[in-house]
């Protein structure tokens, strides 16, 4: 919370997540600075580590049998989301595909009912019965997790009409894959929020790899930020590796999209550690580029580094925090495990709405 607070000065309480971290503004997040504060900073590192922690005994449950279907990790990307929710305002709406953990947490939902929904838990998000893929917070202003490849780009189109049509002053962050940006929905989508000139930033996590191609194999054009250009959807690459850089492209992009300029595209340049979901065997991908990326491009080390530098902490406050993180995870995956699975008699509850 102090990230936030200290880039926009004024933030409003987390309601439900105790541990939410990176909170939303209630005004909008202006007060560009060149330099960001190093309290912020700091926070970026927590909310980087907490989603690595998260995502490892996520991968730790799922081994153990305690998660089942489908579960994408997050583990290298960590910077995107956190360096864009830093420019987050109450009234702005995230969406996202499959691998939705981290943006979840990011959004500032509690490690302990997400880990809960992975588990099939009463206490998830989606009370056990959506999984990985399918939890949502209207509080948070996250509205999924989404399976089908390219769905959030429609759906968080539509959200960001939903900002301007009810003038709320929001701005709705689509995100989606390098994969995704193949797909013909984007396109119609893009159209329509060029031509209404929609708030929406899209964000286009380019991991090099749909699920085990690589994007010069998959796509005709490799650069995906330019993929606006026939709407009039100016684009940009940005180190997605690097919070900081990615918290000033976010600030950019914010300030050019709540300025009534219509869509912006952002193509994040970022890597993903794991497999595609659980069970990949990686041969698309070479040992060497993965050891290079982690060893030399690491968000978390990279921050980590950059903070030891300046003085800002030592390995003491380092250790500090890890202890803390470590501590808010194990208590997650504790509180995923003693909670009950829904009863058979729930089968057929929440799944459609009511409406009288
Ligand atoms: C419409 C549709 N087609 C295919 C799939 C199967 N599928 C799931 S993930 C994926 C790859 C997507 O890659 P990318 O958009 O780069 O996202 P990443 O997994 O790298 O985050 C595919 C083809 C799907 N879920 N939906
Ligand atoms: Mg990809």
């Amino acid at each position: 919370m102090a990230a936030r607070k200290s880039a926009t000065k004024k933030t409003t309480s987390h309601k439900g997540a105790k541990s939410a971290s990176t909170s939303r503004t209630t005004k909008s997040a202006k007060s560009p600075s060149p330099e960001i504060l190093t309290d912020v900073q700091v926070q970026f590192y927590k909310d980087m580590l907490k989603i690595r922690r998260f995502e490892e005994r996520a991968g730790q449950l799922y081994g153990m049998g305690l998660i089942g279907g489908f579960c994408h990790l997050y583990i290298g990307q960590e910077a995107v989301v956190v360096g864009l929710q830093g420019n987050v305002i109450e009234a702005d709406s995230v969406i996202t595909t499959y691998r939705d953990h981290g943006h979840m947490l990011a959004c500032g939902m509690d490690p302990k009912g997400v880990m809960a929904e992975l588990t099939g838990r009463v206490d998830g998000y989606s009370r056990g019965k959506g999984g990985s893929m399918h939890m949502f917070s209207r509080e948070r202003g996250f509205f999924g997790g989404h399976g089908i490849v390219g769905a959030s780009v429609p759906i968080g189109t539509g959200l960001a009409f939903a900002h301007k049509y009810n003038g709320d002053g929001g701005v709705n962050f689509s995100y989606f894959g390098d994969g995704a940006a193949n797909q013909g929905q984007v396109y119609e989508s893009f159209n329509m929020a060029g031509l209404w000139k929609l708030p929406v930033i899209y964000v286009i996590e380019n991991n090099k790899y749909g699920m085990g191609t690589s994007v010069e194999r998959a796509s005709a054009s490799a650069d995906l930020h330019r993929r606006g250009e026939a709407y009039g959807i100016p684009g940009k690459v940005v180190d997605g590796m690097d919070v900081a850089e990615v918290f000033k492209a976010g600030q950019d992009a914010v300030s050019y999209v709540r300025g009534g300029n219509g869509p912006i595209i952002l193509e994040m340049k970022t890597y993903r550690y794991r497999g595609h979901s659980m069970s990949d065997p990686a041969k698309y991908r070479s040992k060497e580029e993965l050891a290079k990326m982690r060893t030399e491009h690491d968000p978390i080390d990279r921050l980590r580094q950059r903070l030891l530098d300046q003085g800002v902490l030592s390995e003491d406050a380092f250790k500090e925090i890890d202890k803390g993180i470590k501590a808010e995870i194990t208590a997650a995956a504790a509180y995923a495990q003693q909670s009950p699975e829904p009863d058979a008699s729930e089968l057929y509850t929440d799944v459609l709405r009511d409406v009288a």
